[in-house]
């Protein structure tokens, strides 16, 4: 585990039938459970509610509902189940469970045997980035797509981030971006330990390094980061939530060919959730074809 902030719940202690011998099976055992889990307290920490942390008293009730439940042959199994309900939680990025078997059948005397599992979160996103105004260090749009895609690199709880070549665009949104200069736009495909909103805030810091300020809507700016997407579609793994906070998928990507013909550019088998329904990304950009994307000649 890393150095970052962390749940730690011990000694959970309930009764399961897990083991391979007939009495292990027919009697039951008591079985004790450590978690450790990793996530960031700083949302609950500094404002308070349960909401914004993991419950774990939730926790531990998932942990008795695995070792009363199912009969497995191996403390193994009973820990794997264990990380998977524990990594279920939104906000858990990692953790760290403990089964231990203390009347386990070992034929000599011994202290406790134990199996240690550790998980961490690697859930797929896509990043759209935008930008239209020169940085405050001067910088040209694609080169500040170019930077911000290094740090996205550099990023804590981000790997294999992947970028789209970087295009020309018209402001799309009418009267709100009227005269506004073409912006550069791209996308970035990249999997994530963080939960939907660490990685929004994180995504904030790194457009506050780029001189974003937030003074106007739709405002021309120097760097947008929206998270367009979190998790599969096509596999179910997609976080869907209307809070206008973190609206996932972003409420307006599905409609902009700005964001979709860099993510197919780049990801011609990608698909999005689309009022329920989950299309090609591909399949999206022929009605979209008055909006103007050109591909610059070189991406981030
Ligand atoms: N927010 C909610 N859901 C999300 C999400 N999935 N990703 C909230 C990111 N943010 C999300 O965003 C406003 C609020 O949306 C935030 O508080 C966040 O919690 P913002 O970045 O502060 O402001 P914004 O970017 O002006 O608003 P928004 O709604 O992100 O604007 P859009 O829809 O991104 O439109 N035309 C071209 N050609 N290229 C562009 O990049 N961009 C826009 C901005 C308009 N026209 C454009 C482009
Ligand atoms: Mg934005």
């Amino acid at each position: 585990m890393r150095g970052g902030d962390q749940i730690r719940l011990s000694g959970v202690r309930a009764r399961g039938h897990h083991g391979v011998l007939d009495h292990e099976r027919r009697d039951g055992q008591d079985f004790v459970v450590d978690v450790l889990m990793e996530l960031d307290l700083r949302p609950a920490g500094t404002s308070d509610e349960l909401a914004r942390t993991v419950h774990y008293g939730e926790v531990a009730a998932d942990v008795v509902a695995v070792v009363e439940g199912e009969p497995r042959d191996l403390i193994e199994t009973v820990a794997e189940e264990i990380a998977a309900r524990v990594l279920a939680r939104p906000l858990v990025e990692a953790v760290e469970v403990t089964v231990h078997k203390p009347q386990a059948p070992v034929g000599v005397p011994f202290g406790d045997v134990a199996v240690v599992v550790r998980r961490r979160r690697d859930v797929p996103v896509v990043i759209a980035l935008g930008a239209n105004l020169a940085g405050t260090d001067g910088a040209e749009p694609a080169e500040t797509l170019r930077a911000a895609v290094g740090r996205l690199r550099r990023l804590r709880g981000l790997r294999g981030v992947r970028a789209s070549r970087s295009f020309v665009t018209a402001p799309v949104g009418g009267e709100a971006v009227a005269g506004q200069p073409d912006y550069i736009n791209a996308v970035a495909l990249a999997r994530t330990s963080l939960s939907p909103a660490s990685l929004l805030a994180a995504l904030h810091r790194v457009e506050a390094a780029f001189g974003r300020t937030r003074e106007v809507r739709w405002g021309a700016r120097t760097l947008d980061l929206d998270l367009v997407q979190y998790g599969d579609p096509s596999a179910g793994t997609d976080v869907v939530s209307e809070d206008p906070e973190l609206t996932l998928p972003h409420p307006r990507s599905h409609e902009r060919a700005f964001v979709l013909v860099p993510w197919a550019d780049l990801d011609p088998a990608a698909t999005l959730r689309r009022d329920g329904d989950v299309v090609a990304v591909g399949d999206l950009v022929p009605g979209l074809v008055e909006q103007r994307v050109l591909p610059l000649e070189e991406g981030p």
